[in-house]
């Protein structure tokens, strides 16, 4: 009896002691298995007599079923540890925020075309669009430019396949040819709302044409300040009374709010320009700041040229206007103290990152 309760307590000491299934397995085979302990006391009562027999083939019994519980429980307890440890192998926070993929922003110089627009939307300018692929016309004729201009050169202007020799297709030089379609449309909507002859120029009642036209223009250029895609922005007012006085007043407000600088002063430098007569350059000065006290020119202007006014469609005798042009690309340098305008077009995102 003794020594089957010293069995039992050893197998289970050694099931307690066995850490995987294997182990546990090997420790089985040492009490249940084919020579072990409890297969040897059962062949050990072949000699016993038949009444000693019954007695311990009993008591035998009861040990191997300990023997066997306590092997049954260790075994679900191995596998329930087993099943623990890979829960916890597997387990992830659901509570953890997701990974983000980077904030993306607005490009610097799309900040200052909103705005500009912002600015001269509030001035009751209209926003124009239109294509960058443009017809020699809309480019260069409409605008009062001679055949013989430097401009129309191919040196100075990207050509694009698909046009014809008269009427060659190329990547649009300044963003004026949007006003020139602008400006027909404009015409023809009134006209037509009139009841009157879509004949000859106009000289009903219309209410003005103001419009920016902002976008992306080309040219034959590259080093620090000039790239072969820049920004343009072009402004124009034309009505029966607008005057050299109304450029004025608009284009300071517009330059004191953009830079948020009312004491920033404008200066009107005669110039040539073939689409307006007459033109001026315009130039600012900062009263504060890094580049208080300089002349920087930031605009073309003048009075549009009758030959453009008739383009539109109109009567240069019955209407007037002024228009302006202007880069955005260097005021958005002016505005954030930008020494390269490569930086804008190169797309690296250090640098790209700091106007977020
Ligand atoms: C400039 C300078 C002066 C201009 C003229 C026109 C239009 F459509 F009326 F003919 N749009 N923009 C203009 C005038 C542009 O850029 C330096």
């Amino acid at each position: 009896m003794n020594e089957l309760n010293t069995v039992v307590e050893s197998a289970q000491s050694a099931f307690g002691q066995a850490l995987t299934p294997a182990d546990l397995e090997n420790a089985k085979a040492l009490f249940l298995g084919k020579s072990g302990r409890i297969t040897e006391l059962m062949k050990g009562m072949a000699s016993l007599p038949v009444e000693q027999k019954k007695s311990q083939g009993a008591a035998i019994n009861l040990a191997k079923q300990a023997i066997e519980s306590a092997l049954n429980a260790r075994r679900q307890a191995l596998a329930d540890a087993q099943l623990q440890a890979q829960l916890a192998a597997e387990a992830f926070d659901v509570t953890l925020p997701g990974r983000q993929r980077g904030q993306g922003g607005l490009h610097p110089v799309s900040l200052t075309l909103e705005r500009i627009e912002a600015i001269f939307g509030s001035m009751g300018f209209e926003v124009a669009q239109g294509p960058e692929i443009e017809s020699d016309w809309f480019n260069f004729t409409a605008l009062n430019t001679p055949e013989d201009h430097p401009a129309r050169s191919m040196h100075d202007t990207f050509y694009v396949e698909g046009g014809t020799a008269t009427a060659p297709n190329l990547l649009r030089t300044h963003t004026s040819p949007m006003q020139i379609r602008h400006a027909v449309q404009h015409v023809k909507r009134h006209r037509a709302a009139l009841g009157a002859s879509a004949e000859g120029l106009f000289c009903g009642t219309m209410p003005e044409i103001r419009v920016i036209a902002p976008g992306r223009t080309y040219r034959v250029d590259s080093d620090a300040t000039h790239s072969p895609m820049f920004h343009q922005c072009e402004g124009l007012w034309v009505g029966e009374n607008v005057s050299f006085k109304d450029l004025k007043f608009v284009f300071t407000d517009f330059c004191r709010i953009f830079f948020e600088s009312s004491d920033l002063m404008l200066r009107f430098r005669p110039s040539f320009f073939p689409f307006t007569e007459p033109s001026a350059e315009i130039d600012i000065q900062f009263q504060n700041g890094p580049l208080a006290g300089r002349w920087l020119e930031v605009a073309g202007s003048g009075q549009v040229h009758p030959n453009v006014v008739r383009n539109m469609g109109l009567d240069p005798e019955k209407f007037i206007g002024f228009a302006f042009g202007m880069g955005p690309d260097r005021l958005t340098m002016l505005r954030y103290g930008v020494n390269d305008l490569r930086l804008f077009f190169d797309g690296d995102i250090r640098f790209l990152s700091q106007f977020q």
